[in-house]
Formats: structure tokens, sequence, C-alpha cells
């Protein structure tokens, strides 16, 4: 059973919002697909994200872009966690987008991300899902660990190659 819906108001909008896609898949959590327009197929949006909810979907992640209103559309819609994604489109570049997801009026929340946030959309889903499942949970935190690791990685590297490391010696080598 699809946990997470990822929904997104274009078909041009799938080479961002795949990223989400993918990052479930990482994760192993079930997801649903769709794509549905707050503006071109309302009502289909509106009985789709109920319907999810109502059969037990736990998150959505709804990508759009310029005039961005799905995920503010499907967070009135039900009463589960929206997070929003705005897309990088027409002659604002996804400003547009930012701004019509950032500014829910209060009472119905949209939890926003960056322009093009798609993975960190899949991440914080995937985060409100580690809540409760203990299995999500630990492949979450293995998740965060490696990513420490590469940092740390990275920065024994720096310091092992000299000249732009904090060991003055290695530094005068180089000089
Ligand atoms: C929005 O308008 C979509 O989310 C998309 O980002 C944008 C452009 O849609 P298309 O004209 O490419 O279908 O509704």
């Amino acid at each position: 059973m699809a946990v997470v819906g990822v929904v997104m108001g274009s078909q041009s909008d799938l080479p961002v919002m795949d990223k989400a896609l993918q990052a479930l898949e990482e994760f192993g959590i079930p997801y649903a697909v769709k794509i549905l327009s707050a503006h071109r197929t309302l009502d289909e949006t509106v009985a789709w994200a109920r319907k999810f909810a109502a059969e037990g979907g736990e998150v959505i992640i709804a990508g759009a872009g310029l005039a961005a209103h799905l995920p503010g559309v499907v967070a009135g819609a039900v009463a589960i966690p929206v997070i929003g994604v705005p897309i990088a489109s027409g002659p604002l570049n996804g400003v547009d987008s930012l701004y019509s997801i950032v500014q829910m009026p209060p009472g119905v929340p949209v939890a926003c991300m960056a322009i093009d946030g798609a993975y960190n959309g899949a991440l914080l889903a995937v985060e409100i899902l580690a809540l409760k499942n203990g299995e999500v949970k630990d492949k979450l935190v293995r998740f965060r660990q490696a990513q420490a690791d590469k940092v740390t990685a990275q920065d024994e590297a720096l310091q092992n190659r000299g000249g732009l490391g904090n060991d003055q010696s290695k530094r005068d080598y180089h000089a």
C-alpha cells in the first residue's frame, strides 16, 4: 500500500520530481505517483488526494511550477502532511512557485521545500514516516551517518593532501 503520494502539475515537472521518486525507492517506501493539475483537473486532484488519504496514505509531496497552487489545493482537501516543491519554470524561474507555496494562509499548512527541492521533499516524507516506523528510522539513521562519513572522508583527504590542510608542516612542504 502506498504511504507517500507524489503528485505533480504537469509532465514537464517530472525531471525534477523524479528525484523524489528515486529517493523514496532508495528507502524502500511504497508510493503512488500522479500527474494532476489544480487548475486543469481540479475535481480529479481533490478526489485523488481524498482517496489517497482515506486509504491510509500518510504524506503527500506535491510539485508545481508557475502560480503553483497544487500543494495548497491538495492540503485543503486532506488533513495529512503536504510537502510542496516549487519547480523552476517560466520567466520567474521558480520564485513565483516558491512564493505561491510558502505563503499559505493560516490553518492549512504546506511544508515548502527549496526551488526544485524534490529530493529533500522525499527525505522529509521519510522523516515523517520514521516517527512511527522503526525500519524506516534505522535506514534514515544509516543514511545520515553515511553523509557524515562522507564529509569526514573528504576532510581527511584534504588534510592528507597537504598544502590546504591545517598542518603547517604539510603546507610548508608544498610551498
Ligand atoms: C504548472 O504549470 C505545472 O506544475 C508546471 O510546472 C507548469 C507548466 O505546465 P505545462 O504547461 O508544462 O504543462 O501547472
